[in-house]
């Protein structure tokens, strides 16, 4: 089928319903919109105290989708609702990216991070939606999983409308203006809350013996979304002035500790809160349910496998020397253990670059443009980069990190919900189950790369760079 012209831009109808869905937690959870203050007041002061820091987002674009920037997490019950959300999803053009095992953490499901993959799409709108699918069959207790599996199959999360349109999308390869704004608001029916449960206040509690998480994701009519989060330059600072503004974080933050080159994610999260619902034996909200909370990130570089390999050894030693999980009593201990550990990993982009432990964006600098015509001009990137012609940008971590989901999850489902699971990942059946093969998170940076390096190429008139 012909592209048509008329169609609108998917990374268009991502940016607006990221905004709407934005302005429903808002009026839905107005902790988050105290959060989003906070956040905002955060990021406006680091930007006048560090014009480092404020330039350096310039260059990159990154200062332009801050404020817009941000994710949620939705988890869903069955296979098909797993498939037909990726469908959705592509409308807005967002594709599954990674694959998250959450079971050794002791929550009963797999994941992966819907978002745009390419540096141009994800410049207009970075909105990534991280996704679970409930693995029913790590529910032990047989009547439970009945009672799961008929209550999930009797509920339809998606208007009659959106299946239509997205039937359309796929159809014609694009969405009008008019269609477009349908989609946005019949796409976001799926992701609100609902006060009115679909099940009794008995099964409910079965559902919720058995595990929170469970009786969240199926005693409700849809995936609600249950957190969004801001993207701060100051995490740390944000976590201390939480409570200032009534705002309860959690113990620790996730992720790597506070460093001079930011890398990879660093989260934090405030405590669910408890809302009341209305059991479908009950005619009046008397019952309560607790699974919404806001979570706040800060945003670092993209490590390369080696990168990557490097933290994941220092994370594991450093809660191996914990011994336990991070909590009230331990996050000074934590925060130090950490900071020790991570001292071995280098704190500056021109190691991290000449160590091959991030991803970069190359670009020819005023200088390179005005030595153009230099006889001597040299011709490898490294000879370019030292004789100032060229510089790199680290690439901004899109994904998320399994260790700190399941430390979010954890820390929003109370800690009696740590349980040992005898079955391990699955990422073929998740991908049966979604319909598509989750792209390697890897790849897609080390593409953004080298398209970089490829452009430096052609406006130094250097074909083989
Ligand atoms: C998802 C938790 C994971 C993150 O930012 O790592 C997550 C959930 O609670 O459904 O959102
Ligand atoms: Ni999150």
């Amino acid at each position: 089928q012909p592209k048509n012209e008329s169609f609108v831009n998917p990374s268009e109808i991502r940016a607006r319903f990221s905004k709407h869905m934005s302005d429903m937690y808002r009026e839905e959870v107005p902790l988050y919109g105290d959060l989003l203050t906070l956040v905002e007041d955060i990021n406006q002061e680091v930007l006048e105290k560090s014009p480092n820091t404020k330039a350096h987002l310039e260059r990159t674009g990154e200062l332009k989708r801050l404020s817009m920037e941000r994710h949620g997490a939705i988890r869903v019950g069955t296979p098909s609702e797993l498939s037909t959300i990726r469908r959705l999803f592509a409308v807005m053009g967002m594709e599954p990216v990674g694959y998250y095992d959450l079971t050794p953490a002791g929550v009963p499901v797999h994941s992966t991070a819907f978002r745009a993959v390419h540096e141009e799409d994800l410049q207009i709108s970075p909105f990534r939606v991280f996704t679970s699918l409930l693995r029913l069959e790590l529910i032990d207790n047989s009547e439970t999983q009945q009672l799961a599996a008929d209550t999930l199959a009797k509920r339809q999360i998606f208007t009659p409308r959106v299946l239509e349109l997205i039937e359309q999308f796929e159809l014609n390869g694009g969405l009008s203006q008019a269609n477009a704004e349908t989609f946005i608001d019949e796409a976001l029916e799926t992701f609100r809350w609902h006060t009115t449960a679909t099940v009794t206040s008995d099964e409910y509690k079965k559902l919720h013996d058995q595990h929170r998480l469970i009786a969240d994701v199926v005693a409700f009519k849809g995936p609600h979304i249950n957190h969004l989060t801001p993207r701060t330059l100051d995490i740390d600072q944000v976590q201390t002035q939480m409570p200032a503004r009534n705002i309860t974080p959690k113990a620790v933050v996730e992720g790597p500790p506070r460093r001079n080159c930011p890398i990879l994610l660093r989260q934090t999260s405030f405590k669910a809160l408890q809302e009341k619902v209305a059991f479908s034996d009950q005619g009046s909200e008397a019952g309560s349910h607790t699974a919404r909370f806001g979570e706040i990130e800060q945003r670092g570089a993209a490590l390369t496998p080696k990168g990557r390999t490097l933290y994941d050894e220092l994370l594991n030693a450093s809660r191996s020397e914990l011994k336990e999980f991070p909590n009230e009593e331990n996050a000074q201990l934590y925060t130090e253990i950490l900071e020790k550990h991570f001292s071995q990993f280098p704190d500056s982009h021109k190691e991290m670059h000449d160590q091959n432990l991030a991803y970069f964006r190359y670009f020819v600098t005023n200088k390179g443009y005005e030595a153009l015509n230099n006889k001597t001009f040299p011709t490898n990137l490294k000879d370019l980069i030292n004789a100032g012609y060229i510089e790199y940008e680290p690439l901004v971590y899109e994904d998320f990190l399994p260790v700190s989901a399941a430390g979010i999850f954890q820390s929003n489902l109370g800690d009696n919900a740590q349980t040992d699971y005898k079955i391990s990942s699955n990422q073929t059946e998740f991908q049966n189950f979604l319909g598509a093969e989750v792209l390697n998170e890897l790849a897609l940076y080390a593409n953004t790369q080298k398209r970089s390096i490829i452009k430096c190429g052609e406006a130094l008139n250097l074909a083989q760079l």
